[in-house]
């Protein structure tokens, strides 16, 4: 009994090694012998390239935007907003802040940074899920201070549904409601991320 425990163990440990080894081997077969179809197949960047970009929040005389105010990233990088000017929030469409009607994929954590006061403070947050995001400065979306993030590939999702489309029950009409002006820059951010697929 106990010479066949011992060998057993043996064997468990043999094929351990060699399923461990397994893996070790394709992949250094693979950098010497991939083909172009495979090039293709890893869609995600290591952890390492992961990049930070940089999105000022801006006041110009009447003017309050993002600059800029649309993203093309890659899941897994980061975004960091910094306050150039004026005070500003950076806040996903999401029922959880404010009432809004959700515009970010449903997977997807929502954020709002506060409200930023000093010059140079920043917020930022990494974006793994894939798919489109809208966001919105708390007091500045009724005069269209919004911007766009497509992580990855632009999936169909909340984020490129028409803001006009979006239903509104008198209720809760004034706590969650999508201002004129901020429905239309979202419509051009919306356009601008739709020019970006394949027709
Ligand atoms: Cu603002």
């Amino acid at each position: 009994m106990q010479a066949f425990a011992w060998n057993r163990r043996t064997f468990l440990r043999t094929v351990g090694v060699l399923s461990l080894a397994g893996p070790a081997v394709l992949l250094a077969s693979c950098k010497h012998d991939k083909k172009p179809s495979e090039a293709g197949d890893a869609p995600q960047p290591p952890k390492d390239q992961a990049q930070i970009h940089i999105v000022r929040m801006v006041t110009d005389g009447e003017r309050h935007f993002f600059d800029p105010d649309r993203l093309v990233i890659r899941p897994g990088d980061k975004v960091k907003w910094v306050l150039q000017s004026m005070v500003h929030t950076t806040t996903a469409y999401h029922p959880q802040f404010f009432g809004k009607p959700l515009r970010i994929p449903e997977q997807a954590e929502p954020w709002h940074s506060g409200v930023l006061t000093e010059i140079g403070q920043s917020y930022e947050r990494t974006f793994e899920v894939e798919g489109v995001y809208n966001y919105y400065c708390t007091p500045h979306q009724s005069l269209g201070m919004v911007g766009i993030i497509v992580v990855g590939k632009p999936l169909d999702g909340p984020g490129l549904v028409p803001p006009e489309m979006m239903p509104m029950e008198e209720g809760i009409m004034m706590e969650g409601m999508i201002y004129e002006r901020e429905a239309e820059k979202l419509m051009e951010l919306i356009e601008w991320v739709k020019a970006l697929r394949p027709s």
